[in-house]
Order: structure tokens, then C-alpha cells, then sequence
């Protein structure tokens, strides 16, 4: 069994040696029934779809309603990111830092050489070579993820530049991220996601969760990403990417880090409000982006994936058009609720007017009254990048596209503005470093908890986050034309706990204020925490809302702010001598500018 089984690839599917050797190698562990070499084909695509069915791993939908589309149920104890059993193994706990899990390389190995040891002998291994980034460019990378679930694989496709023109960018004896991954038996108590930078490896086990599973997005693209780039003078981040076209036909490019769940997916596309006739959105990616230096000083990013693996609670025709349009066809759904039809429903898609016969999102007849969602507060979609109707024209340029402003994004229902901006890179890094955010379904655990969470990495960042805010800081000597940089956050609330602000569409109210301020024209206030719009400056011309919740979005809380210092300084301790100085000394600049100031706007 297992070695001697494996078919390789034959006539124009040639893989490199190097490749070839470490698959033999995982195969002699896992001692797979069959080894499957994915070439990306859409006959082969078609192929696993139909075993999928065949196996009851996925549900045909309605293919009028839903051409192209199936259901997949995970077990309901893997629902989310599990970033307990998530580690970063460098020789020295100091260098996975103390926002990770840590795990002596030696030791990990062993546990997983056990974990993984005959772990496939009665499955199929398939073998994923997988590119990250656009064709033909100098920044993209291979990598190949094996894995015994087809759920997996058929994601795989989806989400990266699958197969064959991996291996085309491979070549002889070039280094590829390397991926291992067994649904196991799901038990969650013996669950590792363990990751190797130095090895430039991943072992996953006993998950077949998104994150968890498809090795290419947080695994490869953020944690080993990150770790590679600190070694080569480049950015792996948790962020969207999208282009603004102003009437005259300029597009200024954005990144934006929130944290997961909280908004990249939907700003990445957003429909211009009817006031902002001539604006056009074109989203480049909404969760991950890879920046270097440009020979011009400039910033410029690329999306390594090639799809979206998005929140489907909360989208709709009211909240996000674009993403409606892109999930109509070839879409996999991911613990969603099934109606009669044979359609999918989750919270926030409408009103459920007959939801007679509905299954929920684990199989079993929903009952309204019950209480229950229909779908889990984390159900996915995954649908290619191409099918989205606002997809960029540069989203496969090898060059990628030069990023004029950086926005720090997080859900908090109290004291942080809708929108401010840095007074230059240092404090820019200063506002994604003190990033806290409350806590999603996007991991397991408590919702709702604000937690520190700088640039949205925290679960994601691959190496000691003391050494990953130098490295950000570097990037402000290093570009001639560096970003701007701003915080902003949608999800203010009310006593009442509505949102005070509308939010999604009207977000291109606060992206038109940075794009002006980027081109030197929107006016600003100076305050202790940063540049907020200017009296007038930022348009809220026909919103639905009280002078009161719009000071209340702008108001800078003086002993809030203060307070938020002493949480700071607390997360700032925990890294030691390791953490830079030039943060320390960004915030008593700003506590000695919050002491010195007259309040103004605000209800304190
Ligand atoms: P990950 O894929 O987990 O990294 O998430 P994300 O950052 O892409 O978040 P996404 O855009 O999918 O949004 C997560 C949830 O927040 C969804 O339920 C959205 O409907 C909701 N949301 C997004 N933007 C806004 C907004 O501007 N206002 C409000 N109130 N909710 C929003
Ligand atoms: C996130 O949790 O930030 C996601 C989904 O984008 S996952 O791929 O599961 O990480
Ligand atoms: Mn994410």
C-alpha cells in the first residue's frame, strides 16, 4: 500500500523532481489507498464535483436557481478558525513571540509523524500544486498542499491558480510551500495546525475547516507568507484591495486590514451610494494581499488568491450586489440552510416568508421559533474572483497595483471614530499595532470580546509580532511615496445597540474623504489621536441620521483614549525589550496631546 501506489504525472503533466520526492515522502507517511494529481482541468473539476455528490460530501443545489453550485455540511464541531491548536514551530519560543502558540520543531514533528502515520490507508491523497499571485510574476509563489479530503480540493480550485500552471512556475529545483493535510477523525482534542517557517511546511490534522484545511489562504499566503516576506523585505497581510475610479477615470487603489468578519469582503466591493454618480468600486481581492517596494518608491500590492471564501450572514441584494452577482453560479456553500427548492438561505439574505421544509445548516428541520439560526453564524461561500462583476482589470497584473492609502479597520461599538487619519507612517504603524477589535464566529470561542488585534494579524502573523512592527516600520525609509494611513470603523453603536452608522454602500462616503485626502484636496481637523475629517469635509448630504450620532462618530472621548493607553502599554509589555521604541514613543506623544487638549464634540 501507499508508496508503491502512487501514479505519477505523465505526458504534459511532468512535476518537477524536487516535488515529486517530498509527495513519495508524505505518501510512505499517510500510506494513501490512491494518490490523485490535480491538473485544474475543468473535466477534472467536473469529475471531483461528482464524486463529491456520489459521496454525500456535497449537495446538488437547484441548477437553475444555482447553476454550477453545491451545499457542504462540515461536521458541526468544525465550524471555524481553531487558533488554540494553531502553532508556530521556530527553534525558539522567542521567535514565534507571545500572540502564538509555540511548539519546539522536534517536538511537533513527533506528535504529527504519529498523528499522520497510515492516517490515509483506506483514502485518496490528492496532490494540489497550487501558484499564489498572477501568472508570470516575479512575487508569486508555488506551493502544493496534499490532503485526503475532496471538500478540500474542490475549494483548492476555487481559491488559488491550481495545477498545472503551478508546476509550469515551479520548475527544476525551486522551492514550494509545502502542505499536509488529514481530516483525521475530527477530533477536535487532538487537532494541530502546525506550521515550520523555516522548513517552509504546514501539517494540519482533525479539521476540515476553511483556515484550518485549505493550507493556501492563512497557512501558506499569511503565516509562512509573513515569515518569508520579514527574510526578503516584503508584507504578507490580512487585508482587502480595491480600486476607487473617480468621474474623471482616476482609480486610487486601498488596502485594508479588519479583522476576520469584519467587513473586508463587503467594502472590497461595495455599490456606490446614488449620490456618488460617476464612482466606480473594482475590488482586486478581500482577504489577503502581498506588498513590496516598487522601483518607484511606491507601495504596490497583489492578491495571491484566486477566489473568495466569504461570510454569507449579513450579504444581500441590499448589503452587497456585487457578491450576489459573483455567488450565482459554480459556488460552493458551506454550512448554509436548504430550503425545499433547493436553494440556500442564511440570515440577513431576506425575510423568510415560508420557511416550510428548511433544513438548517446542519441537516435538520429548522423551526423559527426555536431561536436557532438557520445558518451558522460562520457558514462560507466560496465562489473564483473572475465571476465577481467589479473584479479589477489589474487583478492579474504580475506588477500589482500601487497602494495610495492603508486603512486599519475594526468593529468596535465604542470610542474609536468612523474615520481618522495618521500623521505620517510611523503613527500610521502606531494606529495597526494598538488595532483591538471585538472578537467574531470567524473563530472558535466567545464573540464579542474586544481583544488586541494589530493589522488584523494576530492570528495570522508567522513569526514574534515585536520583530514584524520593526519590519513595518522599515517600509517608511524604504518608499519615496509611502501610503497614507487610517483607522476607520463601521460598527459604532448606540445605547440601544443599533449601529449609529449605515455602513456597507455609504462606506464610499468615508473611502471618498481618504481618496481626497490622498490627493491633497479633502480638508481635516488635527486631534490628539489623529486627522479627522474637517467640518463639512467628509459628504453626509441626504443620510437618515441625527447632528447627534454624527458628533458622536467624531467625538474624541479624552479619558477613553487615555485609558485605551494604559490597555496598550499592557499588550506593548508582553513582547519585552524586543518591541520598538519608536511605538513606545508614538504613544506618550500621544498621551502628552490628549493631556494637553481641549475637548470638543464630544458628550463627555
Ligand atoms: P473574513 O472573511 O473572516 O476575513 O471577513 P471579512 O473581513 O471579509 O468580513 P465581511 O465583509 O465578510 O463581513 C463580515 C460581516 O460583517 C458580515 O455579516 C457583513 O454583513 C458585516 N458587515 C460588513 N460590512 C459592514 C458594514 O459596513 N456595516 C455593518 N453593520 N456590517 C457590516
Ligand atoms: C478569516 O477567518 O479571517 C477568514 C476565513 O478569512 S478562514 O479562511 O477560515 O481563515
Ligand atoms: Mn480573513
Amino acid at each position: 500500500m501507499g508508496h508503491s501506489n502512487i501514479q505519477l504525472p505523465t505526458a504534459n503533466f511532468q512535476s518537477p523532481s524536487n516535488l515529486q520526492e517530498w509527495v513519495e515522502e508524505i505518501g510512505r507517511l499517510t500510506k494513501p489507498a490512491r494518490v490523485v494529481w490535480l491538473d485544474g482541468s475543468d473535466a477534472e473539476y467536473e469529475r471531483l464535483l461528482a464524486e463529491g455528490v456520489d459521496t454525500h460530501v456535497l449537495i446538488p443545489l437547484n441548477p437553475e436557481k444555482h447553476p454550477g453550485s453545491y451545499l457542504h455540511r462540515s461536521h458541526p464541531k468544525d465550524v471555524a478558525r481553531t487558533e488554540q491548536s494553531t502553532y508556530i514551530c521556530t527553534p525558539t519560543k522567542e521567535d514565534a513571540g507571545p500572540t502564538n502558540n509555540w511548539m519546539a520543531p522536534d517536538e511537533a514533528h513527533a506528535i504529527l509523524d504519529r498523528l499522520f502515520d497510515g492516517v490515509m490507508r483506506t483514502r485518496t491523497m490528492y496532490v494540489i500544486p497550487f501558484l499564489m499571485g498572477p501568472e508570470s510574476a516575479p512575487s508569486s509563489r508555488v506551493g502544493c498542499e496534499v490532503t485526503d479530503s475532496l471538500y478540500v480540493a474542490v475549494n483548492m480550485r476555487l481559491m488559488t491558480r491550481m495545477g498545472t500552471v503551478a508546476l509550469k512556475h515551479l520548475g527544476q529545483g525551486r522551492e514550494f510551500f509545502k502542505g499536509v493535510h488529514s481530516v483525521g477523525t475530527l477530533d477536535a482534542d487532538h487537532r494541530y495546525i502546525c506550521h515550520f517557517p523555516q522548513e517552509r511546511r504546514v501539517y494540519s490534522i482533525n479539521s476540515g475547516y476553511g483556515g484550518n484545511a485549505l493550507l493556501s489562504k492563512k497557512c501558506v499566503a499569511l503565516r509562512l507568507g509573513s515569515w518569508l516576506g520579514r527574510q526578503e523585505g516584503w508584507l504578507a497581510e490580512h487585508m482587502m484591495l480595491m480600486g476607487v475610479e473617480d468621474p474623471q477615470g482616476r482609480i486610487t487603489y486601498l488596502a485594508g486590514a479588519f479583522p476576520s468578519a469584519c467587513g473586508k469582503t463587503n467594502l472590497a466591493m461595495l455599490r456606490p451610494p446614488a449620490r456618488f454618480k460617476g464612482y466606480r468600486m473594482w475590488c482586486v481581492g478581500d482577504d489577503i494581499v502581498w506588498m513590496r517596494v516598487g522601483d518607484d518608491g511606491r507601495l504596490y500590492a497583489v492578491n495571491p488568491e484566486a477566489g473568495f471564501f466569504g461570510v454569507a450572514p449579513g450579504t444581500s441584494e441590499r448589503t452587497n450586489p456585487h457578491m450576489m452577482r459573483t455567488i450565482a453560479r459554480h459556488t460552493i456553500f458551506t454550512n448554509v440552510a436548504l430550503t425545499p427548492e433547493g436553494t440556500v438561505w442564511w440570515e440577513g439574505l431576506d425575510r423568510p416568508e415560508h420557511p416550510e421544509g428548511w433544513l438548517d445548516w446542519q441537516g435538520r428541520p429548522w423551526d423559527p421559533a426555536r431561536g436557532e439560526p438557520a445558518a451558522h453564524p460562520n457558514a462560507r461561500f466560496t465562489a473564483p474572483l473572475h465571476q465577481c462583476p467589479v473584479i479589477a482589470p489589474r487583478w492579474n497584473d504580475p506588477h500589482g497595483v500601487p497602494i495610495a492609502a492603508i486603512l486599519f479597520g475594526c468593529r468596535r461599538s465604542t470610542l474609536v471614530p468612523l474615520v481618522y487619519e495618521s500623521f505620517n507612517w510611523q503613527h500610521g504603524v502606531y494606529l495597526g499595532a494598538t488595532l483591538s477589535s471585538e472578537t467574531t464566529a470567524a473563530a472558535t470561542g466567545a464573540t464579542g470580546l474586544i481583544r488586541r488585534d494589530p493589522m488584523a494579524m494576530r492570528p495570522f502573523c508567522g513569526y514574534n509580532m515585536a520583530d514584524y512592527f520593526a519590519h513595518w516600520l522599515t517600509f517608511g525609509e524604504r518608499l519615496q511615496h509611502p501610503p497614507k494611513m487610517f483607522r476607520v470603523n463601521w460598527f459604532r453603536k448606540d445605547e440601544r445597540g443599533a449601529f449609529l452608522w449605515p455602513g456597507f454602500g455609504e462606506n464610499l462616503r468615508v473611502l471618498h474623504w481618504i481618496v481626497e485626502r490622498c490627493h491633497g484636496r479633502a480638508q481635516a481637523t488635527s486631534t490628539p489621536i489623529g486627522h479627522l475629517p474637517g467640518p463639512g469635509a467628509l459628504d453626509t448630504e441626504g443620510l437618515d441620521m441625527s447632528p447627534e450620532a454624527l458628533r458622536e462618530l467624531f467625538a474624541v472621548d479624552r479619558a477613553g483614549w487615555l485609558e485605551a493607553t494604559k490597555r496598550q502599554a499592557e499588550f506593548f509589555q508582553t513582547f519585552g525589550d524586543r518591541f520598538p521604541s519608536a511605538l513606545w514613543d508614538e504613544q506618550q506623544a500621544l498621551i502628552q496631546r490628549l493631556k494637553t487638549m481641549i475637548e470638543v464634540g464630544s458628550r463627555k
